[in-house]
């Protein structure tokens, strides 16, 4: 396992073209805004604030396949994401990347695979975003950014940092889902995705869900990435996402769930993506994800 850097780099990712719905792009204000920098700081971490990654707003419907919506602006702008992930940690600092809609973790985890070459991930979502142009109903790319990462998708998307560059499904697992699309349900049994839904974590209790997952996601690997899509919490204490599914997981759990990574140790980047500050109820969906950033680097009740 890896040992985790002191050194972090925020990097903001003001994209919501994945969505197809405005003000997720406002996920990195929001949760700036918030001291996510002071709350890491505090815990010993030196930060720096990278900025965010150039977004063009002029798109429109033109250029946009029904099927693949703003494919060639989501390329680009995750062909420089993984640039800058991957720079950053060139230097020993581990990425955490805020965005923006989902779609950016295929820019944040094709940076990391530059570096780490057996990588675990854990996906924290309601939904499992394995979806391709040929069963996505929606032609939103944030419902495709797991499936470009294990190399199936769009060439101009699963070739960005590299075709070869992509996860194994037997480190990959998928927490809080509970909208899962008839070709995805498909898909994540032929892949062996391992898939802890509300049913489970009702059953077995978000600990021994972790249990597992860690169990997974560290088995030959050099570390794991998270990448936490707001959603996967209740929107009852989330709301403030483009696309809610209700009976999520609890505050309670999912800061549990944060805890427990943090204990485990190996954690080597993260994002924390679709708060969409327009939909959002007092900030509180900003505020959730920068208490969740705060319990998976450490902090503590006692
Ligand atoms: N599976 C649906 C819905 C969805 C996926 N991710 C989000 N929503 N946030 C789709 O559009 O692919
Ligand atoms: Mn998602
Ligand atoms: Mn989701």
């Amino acid at each position: 396992a890896t040992k985790n850097s002191n050194d972090i780099s925020l990097i903001g990712v003001p994209l919501q073209l994945g969505a197809n719905r405005s003000g997720v792009d406002m996920g990195p204000t929001a949760i700036r805004s918030l001291n996510i920098q002071a709350r890491l700081e505090a815990l010993g971490f030196r930060v720096r604030d990278w900025g965010d990654i150039e977004v063009n707003r002029l798109q429109d419907r033109c250029d946009s396949d029904e099927k693949l919506k703003y494919l060639a602006e989501i390329a680009r702008v995750n062909t420089k994401l993984a640039e800058v992930v991957a720079q950053e940690m060139g230097k020993g600092r581990l990425p955490l990347v805020i965005g923006g809609d989902h779609s950016i973790a295929i820019g944040t985890i094709k940076g990391v695979l530059q570096h780490v070459n057996k990588l675990g991930v854990i996906w924290f979502d309601a939904h499992s975003d394995v979806n391709t142009e040929f069963t996505t109903t929606s032609g939103n790319i944030h419902g495709m950014s797991l499936a470009v990462l294990l190399g199936h998708g769009h060439p101009s998307l699963t070739s960005i940092g590299g075709a070869h560059k992509k996860l194994d499904p037997r480190n990959v697992v998928i927490i809080g889902a509970r909208s899962i699309d008839p070709g995805e349900r498909l898909f994540l049994k032929e892949q062996g995705i391992r898939v802890f839904t509300m049913h489970d974590i009702d059953k077995y209790g978000m600990k021994t869900v972790m249990d597992e997952a860690l169990e997974r996601v560290s088995a030959g690997t050099d570390g794991f990435h998270l990448s936490l899509d707001l959603d996967g919490m209740d929107p009852r204490e989330a709301p403030g996402v483009g696309t809610p599914v209700k009976g999520g997981i609890s505050y309670r759990e999912s800061h549990f769930a944060m805890e427990y990574l943090h204990e485990h140790g190996a954690l080597v980047s993260a994002e924390i993506v679709e708060v969409n500050p327009m939909l959002d109820v007092n900030n509180k969906t900003a505020k959730c994800a920068v208490d969740l950033a705060g319990s998976l680097f450490g902090e503590r009740i006692l």
